[in-house]
């Protein structure tokens, strides 16, 4: 008999480490972790750490062989300012290296005859807005709106929207009487901050960057304008999101794509919250063109409204309680070290 575990690729990232601690702490589900690179904490317990490329098949097949895969969350990506030097290396990492986790829980789903749940993190890059005074008027963006990325890791991001949504409705469907399906489920993040880790290659990076440099004593030359705005998450709501939306059942799904969101603020609110912490802080505001054209094509805000609706959705951390009892206790402690 196969050992029943659930698949976690691009393991090493932010979102990956945050999950399998969160995932591992309970000790009920066996995770197989996939990443290039080892895990930079060790290995826990119930987890067995595979380093590997999600591009390679024979590794693939050889994970669907030995093991009954449930439920896979498919983190590995390229963000969106690095997606913008290398496109071609980010359309093979975000687009062909999904289409290959797909096609492995299509054959998974075959061989256990049950749909393996797909959890996909996408992102507030598939949105687009034409300019500043549609950014202004269209504050709280739904999911079928403005689906217009400006950006290759945002156009990459929708089109696997639409491959998961494909490969959970009618993959196959011509070929073989009875399809081979995946529940594929998928979030729109917001920009994502963590007291533990520092994001790298994103365009939503200058926040978390922003308080890790206060809390290390270092300046900070932040990349957009004081007035940029968009949504933002502490972590332990990021995974608490994806946790909920893969628990969710199935019969109260109505998407197979959500926004979810917490608090929204501009860049000048989160350095005055940052200098409140860290008093003495230097903050200077120096734009870079090409990342602050990304920031302003993304939305200001989010409607998570289906979420809420249709799987519970609520975060627990609000601006101020991410950064009076998530970030600030947490940086301080890790730079105090
Ligand atoms: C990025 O900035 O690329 C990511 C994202 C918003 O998806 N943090």
């Amino acid at each position: 008999m196969r050992k029943k575990v659930t698949l976690i690729t691009g393991a090493v990232g932010e979102i990956g480490q945050a999950l399998i601690q969160r995932l591992s702490e309970s000790g009920d589900i066996d995770l197989i972790t996939l990443d290039l690179k080892p895990l930079p904490t060790g290995v826990p317990k119930n987890v067995v750490h595979v380093e590997g490329d999600i591009l390679d098949d024979a590794l693939l097949s050889r994970l669907v062989s030995e093991y009954e895969i449930d439920a896979i969350y498919h983190l590995a990506a390229l963000l969106s300012t690095r997606s913008e030097f290398t496109p071609t290396m980010a359309h093979r990492v975000n687009v062909d290296g999904t289409m290959h986790l797909l096609h492995m829980a299509a054959e998974q789903s075959e061989r256990s005859d049950k749909p393996v749940r797909f959890i996909f993190p996408s992102s507030i890059a598939a949105y687009g807005l034409p300019d500043l005074a549609t950014k202004k008027r269209d504050v709280r963006v739904r999911e079928w709106e403005w689906n217009n990325p400006t950006t290759i890791y945002g156009c990459n991001k929708l089109y696997c929207e639409l491959l998961g949504s494909y490969y959970s409705r009618n993959y196959q469907q011509l070929a073989v009487k009875r399809p081979t399906m995946v529940d594929f489920r998928s979030i729109r993040f917001p920009g994502l901050i963590s007291a533990f880790t520092v994001p790298s290659g994103g365009t939503s990076d200058y926040a978390p960057e922003m308080i890790h440099a206060a809390a290390s004593r270092k300046p900070y030359n932040c990349f957009v304008r004081e007035d940029s705005r968009i949504p933002f998450m502490a972590m332990p709501d990021a995974i608490e999101a994806l946790i909920g939306l893969e628990k969710a059942a199935v019969r109260r799904l109505r998407r197979r794509v959500y926004n979810v969101t917490s608090f929204s603020l501009t860049a000048k609110q989160i350095s005055l919250l940052v200098i409140k912490a860290f008093p003495g802080t230097e903050i200077n505001f120096q734009p870079d063109l090409k990342r602050q054209g990304i920031i302003d094509s993304w939305p200001a805000d989010l409607d998570d409204n289906a979420a809420r609706k249709e799987w519970d959705w609520r975060p627990n951390y609000d601006a101020e309680r991410t950064f009076d009892e998530y970030l600030i206790p947490n940086i301080r402690e890790r730079y105090a070290r």
